[in-house]
């Protein structure tokens, strides 16, 4: 590939959405991959009329969850209306994004048809109305699915065979096992769909005017797609719904798959370019990925928030069946990209530091200054709520000894080292369970100004750790993705998206493991495991 193929023109720009639960968010990025605008849409502020909480509505049983798929709809015609007050927008070569993940968008028979005849007279809200099967979408924090997942797991031969198959176990929140419900309860939606979008892909389609296919990662995480051969899976479909399934999903693409052009209403309405070009959305946890540009095998990022979330890239992926996911990679369409969720994340640490630190950040990071790593071969497991990695419905604090004792105390100062390094513990094994093998570790989130928390992650996962990634990732990776589409297009060839993303701002490095820790933590690995069992 010459050089001239991946040169992008001057003036050129890229715009990256976001879908997210609360809101939409734009980022657009120079060909130097410098950030130049920014546009945000708040669901519950700029839309009171659809009377969403944090984006969502909550049902009366407790477990179901929804939005309505018009709000996205509303809020990308204020979205598109507030960039271009902003600044003209016909720089933007090329469009992707990103949306929340797993939410299923039931598109009526005609639906294409509508999109495909949008005028640039009328918002989008004013032309679209009537094309949703369903005028709610359920989306991911949605838990009304047990039963499907138990029985798709009967059908398929067992947590693990579904796992091996579609890259996680049956999750309730996974598009299949929500889709399997409307087939069993709502069977007039059903059938009255012409498509089942993705949250991804069907904002793609108010992009494009089309029913946009799904790309493979966001796909890999519906429980219908084989993950090996990037198709939809014969027998997840027949479990989740009839012989129309495969049809009223559509075709899965590449993540870098250019879907075709901005449809002309856009272009003449906000001014975009009339070449400019729409690539395939993606989950947002993909496109973080994108964001932190984690291509090589063993490239890891570690989210700190409530919950925290580990995702990297690998190409060695081992699927299983009572933890984590694994997508196709969003950037680098042969490999594979791991994700593992801790429900205890900073929701634990400011317990553990209020009852253990005085309620200070301060005292806590000098807690794990006096305690030498390996805490004298003290472990703990903390749990202020029900775990999913691994597994685990009690909740409370576990403590052992040296010798695996179990002890109801600790002191405070051993308190604070147990809990940080049982939760980077917990994640580097499972990590490994799963088929990462970290090998560079970027940390994002509220909690990775936490300079004590970032030498603890740099000693227990041995890996210099790097921060400062810019906020937004998943709308900043989905701007990358844009352009890497649109590179691949223009070489007439598919282009490393290192190649295309090689000039993006670097990360800092923040902290370097301590020669003391590795030792300490290789003794106490095998004991972890050993001790993780009898809590689970
Ligand atoms: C991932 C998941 C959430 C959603 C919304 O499996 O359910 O992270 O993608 O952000």
């Amino acid at each position: 590939m010459s050089e001239d193929a991946c040169a992008v023109p001057e003036a050129a720009c890229f715009l990256g959405l976001d879908l997210s639960t609360q809101g939409l968010k734009a980022v657009v990025i120079n060909g130097r991959l410098e950030p130049q605008q920014q546009a945000v849409v708040n669901f519950d502020a700029d839309l009171p009329e659809f009377h969403t909480a944090s984006g969502v509505r909550q049902h009366a049983d407790g477990v179901t969850v929804t939005s309505p798929p018009m709000m996205w709809v509303a809020a990308l015609d204020l979205l598109f209306d507030r960039l271009r007050q902003q600044s003209p927008l016909d720089g933007i070569l090329a469009v992707s994004g990103s949306g929340q993940q797993h939410g299923s968008v039931w598109l009526r028979a005609g639906a294409s048809r509508v999109l495909r005849e949008m005028r640039s007279d009328q918002t989008m809200r004013a032309q679209l109305d009537g094309i949703f099967a369903m005028d709610e979408a359920p989306i991911w924090m949605d838990a009304s699915t047990g039963e499907q997942c138990a029985a798709l797991e009967r059908r398929l031969g067992g947590a693990q065979a579904v796992a091996d198959l579609t890259g996680s176990r049956a999750y309730e929140r996974f598009t299949g096992n929500q889709i399997a419900k409307i087939y069993a309860r709502r069977r007039d939606v059903y059938d009255a769909a012409e498509r089942i979008a993705l949250v991804s892909s069907f904002t793609a389609s108010l992009l494009s005017g089309d029913c946009a296919p799904i790309d493979f990662s966001d796909g890999s995480g519906m429980n219908l797609m084989d993950l090996r051969r990037r198709q939809w899976a014969p027998a997840a479909l027949a479990a989740c719904g009839d012989e129309t399934l495969a049809e009223k999903l559509g075709p899965l693409v590449p993540s870098h798959f250019i879907l075709g052009g901005l449809h002309p209403a856009h272009v003449q309405r906000y001014g975009f370019p009339a070449e400019c070009l729409v690539a395939a959305f993606s989950g947002d946890n993909p496109c973080s990925l994108a964001g932190l540009r984690l291509e090589q095998p063993g490239a890891m990022a570690l989210s700190l928030g409530t919950s925290d979330t580990l995702f990297g890239a690998t190409d060695d992926p081992r699927p299983s069946g009572a933890e984590g996911h694994v997508f196709v990679s969003p950037i680098c369409p042969e490999n594979y990209m791991v994700m593992l969720v801790r429900k205890n994340g900073s929701v634990m640490r400011e317990q553990v530091r209020d009852q253990f630190a005085g309620g200070s950040w301060d005292q806590f990071a000098r807690a794990l200054d006096v305690i030498p790593p390996g805490n004298g071969g003290r472990i703990g497991f903390y749990h202020a709520v029900p775990e999913i990695t691994p597994p685990t419905a009690r909740t409370g604090i576990f403590r052992f000894d040296a010798q695996g004792r179990p002890v109801e105390r600790f002191a405070p100062e051993e308190d604070c080292r147990a809990l940080v390094e049982s939760q980077f513990l917990s994640l580097r094994r499972h990590a490994a369970r799963i088929g990462l093998q970290p090998s560079s570790m970027v940390v994002t989130g509220g909690a990775s100004q936490n300079p004590a928390l970032l030498q603890a992650a740099a000693d227990v996962f041995n890996l210099p750790v790097y921060v400062g990634a810019q906020a937004d990732s998943a709308a900043l990776g989905a701007a990358y993705r844009a352009l890497h589409a649109w590179a691949c297009r223009r070489a007439g060839s598919f282009v490393p998206f290192g190649v295309v993303t090689a000039g993006a701002p670097g990360l800092a490095r923040a902290a370097l493991p301590r020669p003391e820790a590795s030792p300490a933590y290789e003794a106490l690995l095998a004991r972890y495991d050993a001790l993780e069992q009898r809590v689970v």
